[in-house]
């Protein structure tokens, strides 16, 4: 398998579970300004989207999406749980989960990172953006991860789409769950391992 990232980018969450799941493959960077791979290829020829994360699969077809993709991974090695079992009513859990980081808080961030957007403007998206993360302070106040005990691959999702804050001179320390949290996670050898890989490419 080969995946298609750019570093701080949403395609973190992918890579954190390969390795979480010790998986074979290969990281291909991606320059998302000119959409050139590392090696020198058209990336839109890959993914017509023009976005990261891609997944090539040992069979050439290309999978895209970060919560499609981590799904898929986590099913290659059940035992590992980072996904509950297709058709449990945990895996419905889970799917309610990547939707809301998808659609909340990673489309929520990225329009953050548009410089052309008046400040007015971007005070109303942080605002329901903190409203967000207010509802990820009470739930994560009460459980390690978000669906519980152990870590899933919406941790690595949502651990990936925080990590922007930093971006945005948001101080998590107003949510001290998610400060916890965050800090839970960077400790897993796997999200060291990742971040190790990116920053070194
Ligand atoms: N819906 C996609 C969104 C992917 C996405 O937003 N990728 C960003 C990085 S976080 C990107 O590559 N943007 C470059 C572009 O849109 O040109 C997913 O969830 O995987």
């Amino acid at each position: 398998m080969k995946l298609y990232y750019a570093p701080d980018t949403c395609s973190l969450s992918p890579h954190i579970v390969l390795r979480e799941l010790t998986l074979a493959f290969e990281l291909v960077k991606v320059d998302n300004r000119n959409k050139l791979t590392a090696d020198g290829r058209d990336f839109r020829l890959i993914n017509p989207k023009g976005y990261v994360a891609a997944l090539e699969l040992d069979d050439g077809q290309i999978l895209t999406e970060g919560p499609a993709i981590v799904q898929y991974l986590a099913d290659l090695k059940p035992e590992s749980r980072l996904a509950p079992p297709a058709k449990s009513w945990e895996r419905v859990r889970l799917q309610e989960w990547l939707n809301f980081i998808t659609s909340e808080i990673h489309a929520g961030s990225a329009l953050l990172f548009n410089k052309a957007l008046p400040d007015a403007v971007l005070v109303i998206f942080r605002e329901k953006l903190f409203r967000r993360f207010d509802y990820l302070q009470a739930t994560l106040a009460e459980k390690a991860f978000l669906m519980g005990a152990f870590f899933c691959v919406a941790d690595a999702y949502l651990f990936t789409v925080l990590g922007w804050c930093k971006f945005f001179n948001i101080e998590l320390d107003r949510w001290p769950a998610l400060v916890a949290y965050r800090a839970r996670i960077s400790a897993r050898p796997a999200v060291q391992a990742a971040l190790r890989a990116e920053a070194s490419q």
